[in-house]
């Protein structure tokens, strides 16, 4: 009898170390949690992300201009304004030197008074600044100035005028709005070739 409890004995501890084995075998969920890479919140590659195309004003600059006259023996050109921005919708203009020029500005702004004249080259304020003294009546533009070869006069909102003049001598010359503050964003080359 007292054999057999001592192999009872021996048997139940036996059990026991084998349960506290294999209980330390036993995968422990808190130490897998802390066996776990950290949390990490992926790191973004920003310098991936598209950059936002910046925002321009800047008008488009496209160039009109002739070698030969469209019919009636004149050459007919053709601008607007760039919207109700400040700015005509063309950078440079051109026609030969001694051909009779008819420009017609249409002015599509929804607010603005605009006019449009040719002048010599680098003379645009200077002008614009004469055509203050000139006043409204005279369409913002100095009466009889050699520096302005050819002229609208103001062209309200949504109408439109002409200038007809002779192209001068070959050369780079200005054209400009004299309307108070307008001359210096509202101005290009008119190129005579
Ligand atoms: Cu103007």
């Amino acid at each position: 009898m007292r054999r057999s409890i001592v192999i009872l004995f021996a048997i139940f501890s036996a059990v026991m170390l084998l349960a506290i084995a294999c209980s330390s075998d036993e995968a422990d969920p808190n130490a897998t949690a802390t066996t776990a890479p950290p949390n990490t919140v992926p790191a973004v590659d920003r310098t991936a992300e598209p950059t936002p195309a910046p925002t321009s004003t800047a008008a488009p600059v496209p160039t009109i201009g002739a070698t030969e006259p469209s019919s009636g023996g004149a050459v007919n050109l053709a601008i607007d304004v760039n919207g109700d921005a400040l700015q005509f919708n063309l950078a440079t203009m051109s026609a030969a030197a001694g051909l009779d020029v008819v420009v017609t500005f249409n002015n599509s702004s929804a607010f603005n008074t605009h006019n449009w004249a040719i002048v010599e080259a680098g003379t645009k304020d200077a002008v614009a600044t004469d055509g203050l003294t000139a006043g409204q009546g005279n369409d913002w533009l100095p009466v009889d100035d050699s520096r302005v070869i050819g002229a609208t006069a103001l062209i309200g909102p949504g109408a439109s005028g002409t200038a007809t003049f002779t192209a001068p001598s070959a050369g780079t010359y200005q054209f400009v709005c004299t309307f108070p503050g307008h001359n210096p964003t509202m101005f290009g080359d008119f190129i005579v070739n």
